[in-house]
């Protein structure tokens, strides 16, 4: 199977680190979906990265859907809990970790705009405020706990350490490490990670 990615991608690096989590072999395809030479809209119709393009020819996105995917290849390594109430936790981590690169994209994607197309210090300050109430969040959620939840390394942990690892890259004027001392520690012990380090994105 292929994926196409991109390193710029915080969703594709996320997948990536899934698959390695998994010991799972694919091929990386790097597509930007914005250039004329993109296949990327032959497999998703909605032309974004990631996707997933299985060996039959069948293609898995948005990154939610194919990490789900992903993790259900192989009892290996359980990314998401198969109990009820812990997948939902998972899956709320991982909405947040998304959630807070949704905001940050759009702010990066706005501060390229020509000054006075910018969509002004309302939408900003919306955008920012997605972020700050996601890291405060993901601060109290954490607690004293190593791993984000149930006590294991689960994909909670990959979302939340890609978000962190994307503010870094994309809004490191916003120095999310003052205020969440315990943010900041995970940030570290994830950063060393095999998956983590290998998948580490391009600066933008
Ligand atoms: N919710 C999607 C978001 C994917 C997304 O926004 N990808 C961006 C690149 S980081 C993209 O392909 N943008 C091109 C476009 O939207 O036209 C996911 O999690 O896969």
């Amino acid at each position: 199977m292929k994926l196409l990615g991109s390193p710029a991608s915080a969703y594709a690096r996320k997948v990536r680190i899934v698959l390695e989590e998994k010991h799972i072999a694919y091929d990386y395809v790097v597509d930007r979906p914005t250039r004329p030479e993109s296949k990327v809209k032959d497999f998703n119709p909605l032309g974004q990265i990631p996707v997933l393009v299985c060996d039959d020819g069948s293609a898995v996105y948005d990154s939610s859907v194919i990490v789900e995917y992903v993790d259900g290849l192989s009892a290996a390594s359980r990314l998401i809990p198969e109990a009820f109430a812990d997948r939902i936790a998972v899956k709320r981590w991982e909405a947040l970790g998304d959630g807070i690169v949704d905001a940050t994209v759009a702010l990066l994607l706005d501060g390229r705009r020509e000054e006075d197309k910018r969509q002004g210090a309302e939408f900003q300050a919306r955008q920012n405020g997605k972020i700050t109430r996601g890291l405060a969040a993901m601060e109290r959620d954490l607690g004293a706990n190593e791993f984000c939840h149930g006590g294991a390394f689960t994909l909670a942990d990959i979302a939340c350490g890609v978000a962190l690892g994307y503010l870094d890259q994309a809004h490191a004027k916003m120095d999310w490490r003052k205020g969440h001392p315990t943010l900041a520690r995970l940030s570290e012990r994830l950063t060393v990670r095999g998956s983590f380090a290998k998948t580490i994105g391009d600066p933008l």
